[in-house]
């Protein structure tokens, strides 16, 4: 207890001076590659086509289904179908009912931006013409047409971004692609694939391939790579060859080794992935219609409308994109369900639109009624559960408001109120619109918004997470492929994390920190400060970069109830980053024993 009360003694005679509060800029991307982005961001709302000879047996072959739960485009590898078999299946591939204008407009429609198409599936099979493999629908199939000129052509009439999906690792076909192990034996992992195999495929399938497709079909809007790539060299020559050949076209986070950390221009989600809050780059996230991708007569658990446009919103208030995929048959028609359900999507954007295109992020935390966008003097609040006493609330605003009135009906003013820091504005009884109603809150300059303090639990407990970080420097929110979150590309003491913490509860805290780290990233040092506490520690690795662990760090004092900030950065100059960090448990020590601190 004398060591509690000295430590104590001596932080209370310490002048604790008010935390700075500054919300971070993210100094990550040149302006350049900013620029490239700015379709992107502007966009929001993209429709994924998986589309291949795999539609025409949707999830059944020789009376064998695809399992439940499995996706429809995979039947080859699900079901083993020899090569030579599905090379067959595929001569009979002949969609006559394929009519591009017709998807173009059903995309432009339900308010898509941006079109990406499987132009090769894993499945091997080219849904364009293609020299370097006679595999291809012109070549192979009795349709005589190339499916993706005319949907670039008819991309480019609608004012619709043009963008091809590739499967650059796998290919069940070729004798070296990755993922043939029924014909082939050729799913190897890293340090055990036959690399000459897999290097003839890159230069006589994928690299060639990937040419035509940059240099014949007008302006690509983004490439999506997908499962990744055995090593970020291999990764690295894919990205040369789309800058070399379209410096503007984008690429997706998928093209790199899925173990190691994101290459192209911004984020990709796991598939129907959806991170919980704001990430530091921006991040699109792929979402099936109904449980696969690729059509299946037996899939019939269809998205509602409504689910579909909260995900938008969702996403789009998390600083991200939304590509939302379709299954067309193989006769090339779109299921009747797509367009009922685009149908009802089509139309809430139409009303909503200032709310979700060229906005950003919701800049609060997250808000318990729903979700928040963001453009110029403007604050977009999409109200999904409609408060029964009729007034909306929310905290940290900091600018005064000028005006607030419902997006569809900007005549009828709200009326708004400020009580410290606390919004409310009166709401009419009813929500107007389904499943979400967009208020506009219009202040004088662009909106200010405190930064996210974090607060004990009852248990004094407090934990730092990425959520309500705020990044320095190079340190990013990132999303890792194994399904995480936590801040990474951190080399110098510039990098710096900080939260503002509130304690009223104060006292001694142990400091457990939670990361991951690989075998280069062992013995980095970084220090955590807060108030008069100060911990030095050595970086350990924990088996790989997705793999968490805990670790005590030491203890710290909060001597009295008020603001904190707590920093943790890097030491010294590394060239790894320092850590994947999840986060910064603070637990309230409530006894000492003789060997050290106890925490609850
Ligand atoms: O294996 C593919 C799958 O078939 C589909 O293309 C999805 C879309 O994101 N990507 C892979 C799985 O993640």
């Amino acid at each position: 207890m004398r060591i509690f009360c000295l430590l104590f003694l001596i932080l209370l005679s310490c002048n604790i001076s008010p935390v700075k509060k500054e919300i971070a800029t993210d100094p990550g991307k040149s302006p350049d590659e900013e620029q490239k982005l700015e379709w992107f961001k502007e966009a929001k709302f993209g429709m994924f086509i998986h589309w291949g000879p795999y539609s025409r047996l949707a999830g059944e072959w020789n009376g064998k289904q695809v399992p439940v739960g499995k996706n429809a485009e995979w039947i080859m590898k699900e079901l083993k179908i020899p090569v030579s078999e599905y090379r067959d299946l595929a001569h009979e591939f002949n969609p006559v009912r394929f009519d591009a204008h017709a998807w173009v407009s059903l995309a432009k429609s339900t308010g898509m931006k941006y079109i990406v198409i499987t132009a090769k599936h894993h499945d091997g099979f080219a849904m364009y013409k293609s020299d370097a493999s006679d595999y291809n629908i012109v070549d192979w199939t009795p349709f005589d047409n190339d499916p993706l000129k005319e949907l670039s052509r008819s991309c480019s009439e609608e004012g619709i971004k043009f963008c091809v999906y590739y499967s650059h690792r796998e290919d069940w076909d070729h004798p070296g692609g990755y993922g043939n192990n029924w014909d082939y034996d050729n799913d190897w992992g890293d340090d055990l694939y036959d690399h000459d195999k897999f290097e003839r495929y890159l230069e006589e399938k994928a690299k060639p391939q990937l040419r035509e497709l940059l240099s014949g079909y007008g302006p690509i809007g983004l490439v999506w790579f997908d499962r990744g790539m055995y090593n970020q060299e291999q990764a690295l020559d894919f990205i040369k060859l789309v800058r070399d050949l379209q410096p503007s076209t984008l690429i997706n986070g998928r093209v790199g080794h899925y173990g190691q950390e994101f290459l192209g221009d911004y984020q990709s989600m796991s598939d129907n992935g959806m991170p919980p809050g704001g990430l530091d780059e921006y991040w699109e996230t792929p979402v099936t219609l109904n449980r696969t991708w690729g059509f299946s007569k037996f899939d019939t658990l269809w998205k509602h409308p409504e689910t579909v446009i909260l995900q938008l919103v969702a996403a789009v208030s998390r600083g991200g994109n939304y590509l939302l995929n379709i299954g067309p048959e193989g006769d090339g028609k779109i299921p009747d369900e797509v367009f009922r359900i685009f149908k009802k999507v089509g139309s809430w954007l139409e009303s909503n639109s200032e709310s979700i295109y060229g906005t950003s992020a919701n800049p609060f935390g997250e808000l318990p009624w729903g979700f928040c966008t963001v453009k110029e003097n403007k604050l977009y609040l999409f109200v999904r559960d409609w408060p029964k006493n009729k007034e909306l609330e929310f905290k940290g605003l900091q600018n005064q408001v000028k005006s607030a009135y419902l997006l569809s009906d900007n005549s009828k003013k709200l009326t708004v109120r400020k009580v410290e820091d606390t919004t409310c504005i009166a709401l009419p009884p009813a929500a107007p619109d389904s499943p979400v109603s967009v208020l506009v809150l219009e202040t004088e300059s662009s909106p200010q918004v405190a930064p996210p303090v974090v607060l004990q639990e009852n248990t004094g407990k407090m934990e730092l997470n990425y959520l309500t970080a705020i990044t320095h420097g190079g340190a990013m929110k990132r999303f890792n492929r194994k399904g995480g979150f936590h801040i990474s590309k951190w080399t110098k003491p510039e990098d710096k994390v900080e939260w503002i913490i509130h304690a009223d509860k104060p006292g001694m805290f142990r400091v457990n920190i939670d990361y991951a780290a690989s075998q280069e990233m062992e013995g980095g040092s970084f220090e955590v400060i807060i108030a008069d506490s100060h911990i030095e520690k050595k970086v350990v690795c924990t088996g790989d970069w997705f793999e968490y662990r805990q670790f005590p760090a030491g203890y710290i004092a909060l001597p009295e109830a008020g603001e904190y900030t707590l920093t943790i950065r890097p030491k010294g100059i590394s060239d790894s980053y320092l850590m994947y960090l999840r986060s910064i448990i603070l637990d309230p020590v409530t006894a000492v024993k003789k060997t050290g601190w106890s925490a609850n």
